[in-house]
């Protein structure tokens, strides 16, 4: 098998990618967000309260493509949280993915995203999960988003309303239903803070495969020099359905997603490619000719080595043009700077300069198109 190394996703620039065939409509979504905002940033808000959660959002929603959650350590999580996450995503433009790292039986896991007081299948487009139970998890997984989804009136929202769930809640034995509609009567939907939400797709299904990618006529660069928000308007509202990333190898020192389980991780991902986005790891794992497998690295500092609890860090550089991995995570390289936004732009910037060489869009120590 080629190394990834030699992959043709290694030097294809993520537009390219989001028009590739069997694309994961939220990856390709997501792909185009990156070449819009010129960013491939989530930051990890590892926060304790609602209105820290919220702050930050607003702090750095500008500069990243995807603000990360660990719903389980805010001390006050309650549908405030919830609204308030969605309208700063609709009005900024990122997407919310759930660091849930689901890893539990089949029938456990599908509570665990759909029910208790965090309903994580509501309100995140992105979830994560070990495979060490087996991958039972994904089809799990798979079938709680299209259950969940099912029940919901489809057009523009990436919300399921509380109502809604409750109405289609586990455990269920009936078989998968699928969802379409021509218009929504979602309550939120007016406002998702979308522009081009009402000119989205208009028959999504509910299934996470759900709605279409955007369609090649509205690819962000055909405008070159256009706004962000015409070009973002142009894109429109993120396609409904739900993600699942996978935890293919980890940043702490001495961990075991080593090897052999990081392959076979990369084996289940082929088997579910309507729902497996990518992975959590520290390089690209794209080797076969099919793979368009989206790469998310945490353990990302522009100053440290570690934590003294066993997180290992890398720069930017390191991480997007010698690994190949495609998104940076950041967390505390951001959240304990004493401008948080500016620092946000900085490891935006580093992250976007470091894919912009790798694809060879911009010659290596050459300045940013916006000129930092
Ligand atoms: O291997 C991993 C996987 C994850 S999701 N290593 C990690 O550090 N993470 C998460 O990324 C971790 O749970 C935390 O939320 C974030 C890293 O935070 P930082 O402050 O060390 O950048």
């Amino acid at each position: 098998m080629a190394s990834s190394s030699k992959h043709p996703t290694r030097n294809q620039p993520y537009e390219n990618r989001s028009n590739l065939n069997d694309t994961n409509p939220l990856t390709a979504y997501l792909f185009r967000l990156m070449v819009i905002k010129r960013s491939n940033l989530c930051v990890s808000a590892d926060v304790t309260t609602t209105n820290q959660l919220l702050e930050l959002a607003e702090e750095v929603g500008d500069s990243i493509v995807l603000l990360k959650t660990h719903a389980d350590i805010i001390s006050d999580f309650a549908e405030r949280t919830i609204r308030g996450l969605r309208d700063i995503a609709a009005r900024k433009h990122f997407i919310v993915f759930e660091d849930r790292k689901f890893g539990d039986i089949g029938s456990t896991v599908q509570k665990q995203y759909v029910g208790g007081p965090l309903s994580i299948v509501r309100w995140a487009p992105i979830v994560n999960a070990h495979i060490f139970p087996g991958p039972a998890i994904i089809t799990a997984l798979k079938e709680a988003a299209e259950h969940a989804l099912s029940g919901y009136n489809a057009a523009v929202s990436t919300e399921i309303s509380a109502d809604e769930l409750e109405a289609h809640n586990y455990p269920h034995d009936s078989p998968i239903a699928s969802a379409s509609s021509s218009s929504s009567s979602d309550p939120h939907s007016a406002n998702t803070g979308y522009p081009g939400a009402a000119t989205s797709s208009s028959t999504a299904s509910a299934s996470t495969a759900a709605p279409a990618r955007p369609t090649p006529n509205r690819v962000p660069s055909e405008n070159v020099g256009e706004s962000v928000s015409s070009a973002i308007e142009r894109l429109g509202s993120p396609p409904l359905g739900r993600a699942l990333l996978l935890l293919a190898q980890m940043s702490s020192e001495g961990n075991l997603l080593t090897g052999e389980y990081t392959q076979r991780c990369a084996q289940m991902a082929r088997g579910h490619r309507e729902f497996v986005m990518g992975f959590i790891a520290q390089e690209s794992l794209n080797r076969e000719p099919a793979d368009n497998f989206i790469t998310l690295t945490p353990g990302v500092s522009l100053v440290g080595k570690g934590d003294g609890l066993g997180q290992q860090y890398n720069g930017p550089d390191k991480v997007i043009k010698d690994a190949g991995s495609d998104v940076i995570i950041v967390g505390r390289g951001i959240l304990i700077a004493e401008d948080r936004a500016e620092e946000a732009e900085k490891y935006r910037a580093a992250g976007w300069r470091a894919y912009e060489e790798r694809v060879g869009l911009r010659k290596v120590g050459g300045r940013l198109r916006d000129g930092s």
